[in-house]
């Protein structure tokens, strides 16, 4: 099986700056982001809180380009219901918190959202065996959850790679997001081991050294770069 998505960027809106919001959700538009994601937080599963359901209510009307939220949260259910009539087209929850993850997918399925499981950098692939029917992208987590600007963890291209290899295997044509330290420099290796959704933060997309616009354009450069690498592999090990 050959899975083929298109290689999309979802900036990753915790990293914006909030007093020039409204002008860089207008350049992120302009530059054709797939999608904005919001990092939401109880303050409990991570210790963090960056960004509260209101905050994705204000900035709903203001904008067309799809909502991925990235929910690291105890209570999944009940920022899904929340979530809902705010008008969001995907979902991750964290396997780690979801006690009835097969339930949590199809609730946010039954409200036509788009459904992800995030995984933990420890958390072993084999959690997803039993809900690839129910998931609509795997959320592979670079970094440990909670905080923007850290370090790639070490096995992060390994798992990538043992990812799609997972979902090549069991017939499962669905996405692979990632995020953490989705960086110019890894990006293209992130790609190649089979990365296609792209979180990017501090250290790409939103990196101070650039405009967003220029960010944006390097960060399309990496993708063209990684695909050329995923591509070489594919036609070496074939
Ligand atoms: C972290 C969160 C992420 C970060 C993003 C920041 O828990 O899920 O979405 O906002 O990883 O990017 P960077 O480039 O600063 O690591
Ligand atoms: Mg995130």
């Amino acid at each position: 099986m050959v899975r083929a998505f298109p290689v999309q960027i979802a900036p990753s809106m915790m990293c914006a700056d909030v007093w020039q919001l409204a002008e860089q959700v207008r350049q992120l538009e302009q530059a054709g982001v797939d999608y904005l994601h919001f990092d939401v937080m109880d303050a409990h599963f991570v210790p963090n809180m960056p960004v509260g359901t209101v905050f994705l209510e204000q900035l709903r009307v203001h904008t067309e380009v799809p909502f991925d939220v990235h929910l690291m949260v105890d209570n999944n259910d009940f920022f899904v219901q929340l979530l809902a009539p705010i008008g969001v087209q995907s979902i991750s929850v964290h396997a780690e918190s979801a006690v009835h993850l097969d339930r949590t997918l199809g609730l946010i399925r039954s409200y036509g959202i788009k459904a992800g499981v995030a995984l933990n950098p420890a958390t072993p692939l084999s959690v997803l065996h039993y809900v690839t029917e129910q998931m609509d992208y795997v959320l592979i987590m670079t970094v440990n959850p909670g905080f923007a600007g850290q370090r790639m963890v070490p096995s992060a291209y390994r798992k990538i790679r043992d990812c799609r290899l997972f979902l090549e295997e069991n017939g499962v044509e669905v996405p692979i997001q990632v995020d953490g330290n989705v960086s110019f420099d890894r990006i293209p290796h992130m790609v190649a081991a089979g990365a296609d959704i792209l979180v990017t933060g501090t250290s790409s997309v939103f990196h101070r050294d650039g405009t967003l616009l220029d960010n944006i354009a390097r960060v399309r450069q990496a993708i063209a770069e990684g695909l050329r690498m995923r591509h070489h592999d594919s036609h070496q090990f074939a």
